[in-house]
């Protein structure tokens, strides 16, 4: 059957997950010894801050000596521009932020090799000079992100929609710009020729940006880059604990002051959204990875930036039902805005997240998108399990 109204909803499902997130706002080990350069690493105390933190809500009010000691790296060209996140218990998740976020619950992982810096547009196109690889951007839209047996695998794609492109944000002069019939469509928007070649539209190029993050990848092209690269995508344990960088009860991979000192330590929005971003980080839109300070565990840009994918589906409840080690994430999507669309997580918040609109920049926040679909905020990092 043909509806056109379900088909226009369907396909603005794959626009509107984005933006539905956006308005949400140590069992210490080494690394293997053969492949360490510098085993002295910097998370000697998670342990002790994690006893007994079996609630999960407290804040943190004592300060961490940070960055006194290097991240852990290695000489195997296999795990370049990697550090090492050492095994380790954690407490995942928040009590009193939004739903999905609840409850926090124990965890332990094994140590995992990590990226240190979102995937670059010089990462990227190695990859695609090499496979010869056409992301889902590129190539003709399809719904890949149905559910089987949802009955909307057959619906039509809308003409302004069928074409390939991916997902902008516009600029508003002012919010009377912004419909209420609309909502958050009056500046998320389906461009046609927008990919990761072309980050703002197809004016755009990728010239003085290739050390910046990859954008305009879903979950699907994460993988097949994942494949080449012999990596894998973190789950979301391993992306939150990671983020962490050792530290327990803190909102910010540095501690629970977003600004201290006055400084902006990750690159999102300031000002009036979605009108005007100040850029008072000094970036308004993707800023060169390493632009600014690292965690403890040597990762740049973990918050903020670009919103980063990992392996996981996407359930709001998983919480109440995830294994304590190593847990892989549930075996299907359920979002129940949304439950007949395949949706993965991503995490860390991104450029366009504000503290009026979004605060996916925190190291619990959950996001969703479905994983057919990348945004001009949206990349990733991958990780090696040894
Ligand atoms: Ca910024
Ligand atoms: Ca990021």
């Amino acid at each position: 059957m043909k509806n056109p109204v379900l088909a226009a909803s369907v396909f603005l499902l794959a626009v509107l997950s984005l933006v539905a997130a956006l308005t949400l706002s140590a069992r210490t080990d080494s690394a293997p010894s053969d492949n360490v350069a510098s085993a002295d690493n910097a998370q000697g105390t998670a342990n002790s801050e994690n006893a007994g933190n079996t609630q999960g809500a407290e804040k943190s009010t004592t300060t961490t000596q940070r960055g006194t000691k290097p991240p852990v790296v290695s000489e195997d060209p296999r795990f370049k521009g990697m550090v090492w996140i050492p095994a380790g218990k954690f407490m995942m998740g928040e009590i009193d932020t939004v739903p999905d976020e609840f409850p926090p619950h124990e965890v332990e992982l094994d140590g995992f090799w990590m990226d240190s810096t979102e995937v670059t547009n010089a990462d990227f196109k190695a990859f695609v000079d090499a496979t010869g690889y056409v992301t889902t951007a590129e190539r003709a839209p399809e719904l890949r992100s149905i559910k089987p047996g949802s009955g909307l695998e057959n619906v039509e794609i809308l003409p302004e929609f069928n074409k390939p492109g991916s997902i902008c944000s516009l600029q508003l002069a002012s919010r009377k710009e912004i419909d209420p019939a609309k909502g958050a469509y009056s500046w998320w928007q389906y461009v046609p020729g927008a990919d990761w070649k072309h980050p703002e539209g197809p004016n755009s190029n990728l010239e003085d940006r290739m050390g910046h993050p990859v954008v305009h990848v879903s979950w699907l092209d994460a993988q097949e880059y994942c494949k080449w690269t012999r990596k894998k995508l973190p789950t979301e344990a391993q992306w939150e604990y990671a983020a962490r960088g050792g530290h327990s009860k803190e909102s910010y991979p540095w501690g629970n002051e977003r600004n201290p000192d006055g400084e902006w330590l990750h690159n999102i929005w300031q000002g009036e959204f979605p009108v005007e971003d100040t850029g008072e980080d000094g970036f308004t839109r993707t800023a060169p990875v390493r632009s600014f300070p690292a965690n403890d565990y040597g990762l740049f840009d973990i918050s903020g930036n670009v919103w980063e994918w990992c392996a996981d589906y996407y359930q709001l409840e998983y919480y109440s039902e995830s294994p304590t080690h190593n847990p892989p994430g549930p075996t299907s999507s359920l979002d129940p805005q949304e439950p007949d669309i395949i949706k993965r997580v991503q995490r860390g918040g991104s450029f366009m997240c504000s503290d009026q609109y979004c605060v996916g920049y925190r190291v619990t926040a959950r996001m969703k998108g479905e994983e057919d679909t990348g945004a001009f905020h949206t990349g990733f990092r991958c990780i090696v399990v040894p």
